[in-house]
């Protein structure tokens, strides 16, 4: 059996065909235009029918496709009912596609919930309650229960990026204030980056941009690495902000196992070591046996796997 999973980015979109065992057997790219839903659309189907004839395969050898979209999706319908930046919002992608590509059976969820499912099938150990975050551009979630994603009764359950950690603290674009994606995505590293090199001319940090081009996710982490002061504290705030995130929701699941992915991810002891003495610090864990807090391991084929994972 054969299925198409598209992982839909703010960069890139990314497809490939699935096994049902989640293996990839072909995969393709393109960037994502710019100038709205048709565009986009165009191009979910112009790799999807790339794949078909580098596999020499048509439509009809395919079981299912599942599209990963960021925003909030609506899989009973296969509606997008907000996705504003790539002027999605309102869009039946599910018939859009269906139509398009001749392909039935079509599952839209949010693009986070994707990569969860991919990391619970591969590395989940079948536990009944399993969470995913993904540090990226903003914050991810997924939430596994009794191997189902959970969204909620209209779909738009698993936002962990929209916790509000600061009652009246930094805008996010959902319109609230303080969410949890304006403190431990890898946009607010580089923010916190920007601003301590702006205070700290003397800092590595300004060699590392130097060096390097622009701030990224990396440019505190390298410097803090090689003993710089102003980026190791901003290494321990950044982590502080993420460990005050998935306290909370341990305190509010208890789940068997977090895994945390996206870019920051590839930190993997660095970053994983302090954030579990911070969250195992908190006294409910002491009572209790402690959830276990994980690197993903999938990286970035997790969005396409989850995604077609969810059309089997
Ligand atoms: C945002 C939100 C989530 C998404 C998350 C991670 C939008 C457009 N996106 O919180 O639905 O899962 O970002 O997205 O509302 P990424 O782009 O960082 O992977
Ligand atoms: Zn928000």
């Amino acid at each position: 059996m054969y299925y198409i999973g598209i992982d839909l980015g703010g960069t890139n979109v990314a497809a490939g065909i699935v096994n049902e065992k989640g293996e990839i057997l072909a995969k393709t790219s393109a960037p994502t235009p710019k100038d709205g839903a048709e565009a986009v659309i165009d191009v979910m189907c112009s790799v999807s029918e790339k794949l078909l004839k580098d596999m020499k395969l048509s439509s009809l050898d395919i079981a299912g496709l599942g599209a990963g979209c960021p925003g909030i999706v609506d899989n009973n319908d296969g509606v997008i009912r907000h996705l504003s930046n790539l002027g999605m919002t309102g869009v039946n992608l599910r018939k859009e596609l269906s139509e398009r590509l001749g392909i039935k059976k079509i599952s839209i969820e949010n693009d986070a919930n994707c990569a969860a499912m991919a990391e619970y099938k591969f590395y989940g150990n079948n536990s009944k309650s399993f969470i995913f975050i993904t540090l990226g551009t903003g914050v991810g979630g997924g939430i596994i229960l009794d191997s189902k994603v959970y969204s909620g009764f209209n779909g738009a359950g698993s936002e962990i990026g929209h916790l509000i950690i600061e009652g009246d603290g930094l805008e996010c674009s959902c319109g609230c204030k303080g969410c949890w994606e304006q403190y431990a995505s890898v946009t607010a590293l580089c923010n916190f980056t920007k601003e301590a090199i702006l205070k700290n001319p003397d800092s590595l940090m300004n060699k590392w941009v130097e060096e390097n081009g622009e701030v990224n996710g990396r440019c505190a982490f390298d410097c803090a690495k090689k003993g710089d002061k102003a980026a190791k504290q901003v290494v321990d705030l950044y982590i502080k902000y993420i460990g005050v995130g998935i306290t909370s929701i341990i305190n509010v699941f208890q789940p068997q196992k977090i895994v945390i992915g996206g870019g920051i991810s590839k930190e993997g002891d660095y970053l994983l070591n302090p954030l579990k003495e911070q969250v195992y610090s908190c006294k409910y864990n002491n009572y209790v046996e402690k959830c276990s807090l994980e690197i993903a391991k999938l990286f970035n084929d997790a969005g396409i796997i989850g995604a077609a994972f969810c059309a089997m």
